[in-house]
């Protein structure tokens, strides 16, 4: 999917949401636990109540690996129902790769061509030669680890290297790396006050926004300081949406959880 199409359905949705599908079998209703494949049940009811409130999924890959080889499956199993059944929707495997060029170029493959996810998160820490083979991809997008919404980013992603913080190092320096027109950046919800500066750096390009919800993260603040021309921002929320019941009633309770954020989007992009 490019850019360009992302923002039409943006546009059409009235929503720039992005619902994270972190399946954890100790929080998923227990009626579920019975069925062959839980986890992909999960995410099947949570797609079909909330899919026309959102504009992307994305499943953290940490939350299948945990699973052995039933939850690489699920994993599977999740990504052909929503290229099959919603293909306009952007999908992210939030999988934070990187590696030596060789290795990277096989991380590449198993998330862009082989389970054929539009976007891959990438860590920056092992440079140009570990991101450029995810950005060789066509129509297919690296979403690199800017500033972070834990604690942790200000243990090295803010401090100064060579006078200026390293994640505007990592930001402006990658500007020039081969295809980086296929590059997005994650910056944390819970950083707003980062997101004036950074637009300085990067003007257009999309920023995958986790921490609204269970991190606290506030939407009007991220959409004042980050939105760009082509809105340019993809808001996440996972616990906060898909875990907003743990009853039968669990996928209704999601919709109306994203419902409310994609309201209060739907403000934003109006004014
Ligand atoms: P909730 O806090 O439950 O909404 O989940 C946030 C999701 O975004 C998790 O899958 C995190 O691993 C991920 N995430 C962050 O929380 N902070 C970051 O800085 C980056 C990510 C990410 O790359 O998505």
């Amino acid at each position: 999917m490019t850019t360009q199409e992302l923002t039409v359905q943006i546009k059409k949705k009235n929503s720039f949401l992005c619902i994270g599908l972190d399946v954890d079998l100790n929080k998923i209703p227990k009626h579920l636990l019975e069925l062959e494949d839980p986890i992909f049940e999960f995410n099947k009811a949570i797609i079909d109540a909330t899919h026309h409130l959102c504009v992307a999924y994305k499943p953290n890959t940490a939350f299948y690996e945990a699973y052995g080889i039933k939850g690489w499956q699920a994993l599977e199993k999740t990504i052909k129902y929503l290229n099959t059944n919603h293909p306009e929707i952007f999908t992210i495997a939030d999988a934070k790769r990187g590696d030596i060029g060789n290795t990277s170029t096989m991380y590449a493959k198993a998330f862009l061509e082989d389970l054929a996810f539009d976007s891959v998160t990438v860590a920056p820490y092992m440079g140009k030669d570990s991101v450029e083979p995810f950005l060789a991809f066509k129509n297919k997008h690296t979403i690199m680890l800017a500033l972070t919404s834990n604690e942790g980013a200000f243990d090295f992603q803010t401090k100064t290297v060579e006078g200026k913080e390293l994640y505007k190092q990592v930001l402006e320096t990658s500007k020039s790396w081969k295809n980086s027109e296929n590059l997005m950046y994650v910056v944390g919800a819970t950083k707003a006050e980062y997101f004036a500066d950074i637009r300085k750096i990067i003007p257009n390009n999309f920023l995958l926004v986790p921490g609204v919800g269970a991190q606290g993260g506030n939407l009007q603040d991220v959409c004042k300081y980050g939105m760009s021309e082509n809105v340019g921002l993809l808001i996440n929320s996972s616990r906060g949406i898909i875990y907003a019941s743990t009853e039968k009633d669990f996928a209704q309770a999601a919709a109306t959880k994203a419902k409310d954020l994609q309201q209060q989007m739907e403000v934003v992009l109006n004014n």
